[in-house]
């Protein structure tokens, strides 16, 4: 099968902000790096080739020649392709819904968010312009790889506008519970609007997790393994935990200007004898800063013999000024530091050193580089560089990080001292434990984190997302080739005008008709028996209706059709119109007595699931039950019953929403092989949805027609989408 070619693809990065960002100062334009762990992030890219990024340049403006340019000087050096937003734009889609709705409610701040219809409408308007610049640039065979919750609507506009482009979408916020993301009213939109894209990766796996719950709770996605099938498309969800550069940070730190900046630092702190514990956040609510210093505060008050003994850093670069919770919290943040210095302080000891700034990269290596330990706290967060950074920085490996156990990256930080940022306690008892910890241990514990940043640093990162976008999408051009298109049908259709002796073999459930919550209620309606109908009065036809069902349904619901019929999935068959059944071979009915108190226990448990009893088979069907609980629950009822009927004459199947019990060697292969055997068939075709029907597909002769209804791994040669085009068909053989 010929794989999708990505040689001449260009990589199209879309993100709110540029990796670059624009300012004016006295009428000249300054270009400089984005600050943020996303840009963190997208810096990597830029060193790949053919790559592009398009997004908010960080400054808004009507001036069409400011625009120009911008555009221009941008797309010359940068290869970045602004998106220009106006001020009304940002303040509803950006400072509105970005982050006051979808932020707090993301890290769940569950009574901060607002959920105002005006700024979910430019929200849904600036994915739309953002969607409309990717067309002005990118082209079908291209890698379209979007970025983060402010554009969560447009892997799906971009299914739309290029429907075979490889589109992969990457969250750097958590992805929470499903209780806490169905708070939001535009769940399903913003379901939607991701599944467009063909991998959806997280930081970690528990929101890749969450967001799988919520995909099949709100909108009835199944999932089997993290792929959700959509249509006729796979869709990935895995994780990728974002590393860091850490070659750069070991680069910089044995250049010389560096090198003496440490230098420096670390006399003027040994001149003073004090220990350094640093912190380095945006200031947001998130990062948990006023708790810290309460937990600082904690720390002095219980632990006096530090006094005049460490000095805390806290560096916190501004941010989201303009929406009124950051103001506020450094309102708070600010009394804080005030009232720690003020009851500790003394002439010639400030416990707070609170810098409220940005700064580069060369300023902030040394930083990291001569602090004892990185107190990095926040409530939540989706991954945090900042301990990675802490970690990268420490030349002979001393140093101790203190993380909070709600940061994605504790995952791979599990030598960190964890602490529940919601206990002070906590947080001084680990300051103290950092303060005393010897240098033999600091130094295991760095060396092992660090070894796993170069295991899984930025670049890494970055090519293991986009090999994987490629892994999907040849995936998809695989199943592609297995999809019953127009000119198979045709030569199907053919094959079957052609054919004097025909066996069609069609399963019901599933495949001639859609499922229902109840399994009484998927009656067959009118055109279905006439299609029917008209296929089995055609004298060229003998055409088996195959079912798990028992027979007095089956009877009841198609016995008036002139057509033979399999039932209880094999162990019934009408061999004849209107003949008897027949048993496919004695069965004994006694041990259903002994199994149904098992199988009840399971109705009992899952709200809304049901036991149905047939002759010589009993089922246990959860369609209608908690999507989650009923995997749970079928899979534990499947292994009870496997190890239970182990050495017995009895078989237990796990089908679609359905765990069965019934004799071995019962199943729709055997029931079909005594049509098999009756003629030389010059055409046969089988359809069916279930892996039940995998049975019948094994038995074909090889010429014969197997097509499977739905998608996923199966025996069948050709695949179609659902029972509506499975109808479709049989409609045009019944004309024929
Ligand atoms: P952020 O919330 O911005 O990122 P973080 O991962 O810690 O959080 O990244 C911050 C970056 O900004 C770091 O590279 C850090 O060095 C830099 N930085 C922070 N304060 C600074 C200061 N005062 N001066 C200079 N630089 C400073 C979001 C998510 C995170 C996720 C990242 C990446 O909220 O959870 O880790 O994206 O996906």
């Amino acid at each position: 099968m010929e794989n999708k070619n990505f040689q001449e693809s260009k990589i199209i990065v879309v993100s709110n902000r540029l990796p670059v960002s624009v300012t004016k100062k006295n009428k000249s334009f300054n270009f400089q790096q984005s600050p943020g762990g996303l840009a963190t992030g997208l810096r990597s890219l830029k060193q790949k080739k053919k790559t592009i990024f398009i997004g908010w340049p960080g400054y808004a403006t009507s001036k069409e020649k400011e625009k120009d340019m911008i555009e221009a000087k941008l797309k010359e050096e940068y290869s970045c392709y602004p998106v220009f937003l106006t001020n009304k734009e940002l303040e509803r889609y950006y400072y509105g819904f970005s982050n006051k709705t979808l932020w707090p409610l993301f890290h769940y701040f569950s009574a901060e968010p607002t959920f105002e219809e005006s700024e979910w409408e430019t929200y849904k308007k600036v994915n739309q312009k953002f969607f409309k610049k990717v067309m002005e640039i990118g082209g079908p065979q291209d890698i379209y790889w979007v970025h983060d919750y402010h554009l969560m609507l447009l892997p799906s506009l971009l299914r739309k506008g290029l429907p075979q482009s490889a589109v992969g979408f990457f969250l750097h916020i958590p992805f929470p519970s499903s209780e806490i993301f169905r708070i939001l009213p535009w769940r399903t939109e913003v379901i939607d609007g991701l599944i467009g894209a063909d991998l959806i990766g997280f930081h970690a796996y528990e929101y890749a997790r969450h967001f799988l719950s919520s995909a099949l709770r709100l909108r009835g996605y199944e999932h089997e393994l993290g792929s959700i099938r959509v249509d006729n498309r796979i869709v990935k969800v895995e994780n990728f935990p974002l590393g860091i550069d850490v070659k750069q940070f070991k680069e910089l730190l044995e250049q010389d200007r560096i090198e003496k900046q440490i230098q420096e630092f670390s006399e003027r702190i040994d001149a003073q004898n004090k220990r350094i514990i640093l912190s380095v956040d945006r200031l947001d609510y998130t990062k948990g800063i006023p708790h810290r210093l309460k937990g600082f505060e904690h720390f002095l008050k219980n632990y006096p013999k530090w006094h005049g003994k460490v000095v805390y850093i806290m560096l916190c670069v501004p941010s989201r000024t303009r929406v009124k919770a950051y103001s506020q919290l450094k309102e708070e943040v600010d009394r804080l530091v005030g009232e720690i210095n003020g009851r500790f302080g003394t002439p010639d000891w400030m416990p707070v050193y609170y810098m409220y700034r940005s700064l580069p990269l060369e300023k902030l290596l040394p930083l990291y580089s001569v602090a004892d330990i990185a107190l990095v706290t926040p409530v939540r967060d989706g991954m945090n560089l900042v301990a990675k950074e802490f970690v990268a920085s420490r030349k002979d490996h001393t140093g101790v990080l203190i993380l909070s156990e709600t940061a994605g990256a504790v995952a791979e930080l599990g030598e960190a001292i964890t602490i529940n940022v919601n206990s002070k306690k906590e947080i001084a008892q680990a300051l103290n434990q950092a303060l005393k910890m010897n240098q033999k241990e600091q130094k295991k514990r760095i060396k092992a984190m660090e070894k796993r940043l170069w295991d899984y640093d930025v670049y890494t990162w970055t090519q293991s997302f986009i090999d994987r976008i490629k892994d999907v999408k040849n995936i998809q051009s695989q199943r592609e080739h297995r999809k019953l298109n127009e000119n198979l049908k045709k030569k199907l259709v053919s094959d079957y005008k052609k054919g004097d002796q025909r066996l069609l073999l069609l399963d019901y459930d599933g495949t001639l008709i859609s499922f229902s919550s109840r399994p009484e209620q998927a009656q067959p309606d009118l055109e279905l028996l006439r299609i029917l109908i008209a296929l089995a009065k055609n004298p060229q036809n003998t055409l088996v209706l195959i079912s798990g069902r028992d027979r007095l349904t089956m009877e009841r619901w198609l016995g008036d059709i002139p057509c033979s019929m399999v039932a209880e999935h094999g162990g019934w068959l009408r061999k004849k119109p209107n003949s008897k059944w027949e048993m496919l071979q004695p069965l004994s009915t006694e041990w259903k007595e002994q199994l149904k108190p098992i199988i009840k226990t399971y109705e009992v448990r899952v709200p809304g699931s049901l036991v149905e009893e047939k002759e010589y088979a009993l089922a246990w069907h959860y369609r209608k039950s908690d999507p989650e609980l009923g995997e749970i629950k079928s899979c534990e009822l499947f292994d009870h019953l496997s190890e239970f009927l182990a050495n017995t004459d009895l078989q237990v199947t796990h089908g679609n929403k359905v765990v069965e019990i019934r004799a071995s060697g019962i199943d729709k292969g055997n029931g079909v092989k005594y049509f098999l055997r009756q003629k030389n068939w010059d055409f046969c075709l089988a359809m069916g949805d279930d892996w039940t029907d995998e049975d019948l597909f094994k038995v074909l002769p090889p010429k014969a027609y197997s097509i499977k209804v739905g998608y996923g791994p199966t025996q069948a040669k050709y695949d179609l989408e659902s029972p509506k085009s499975c109808r479709n068909l049989l409609r045009r053989l019944s004309k024929k």
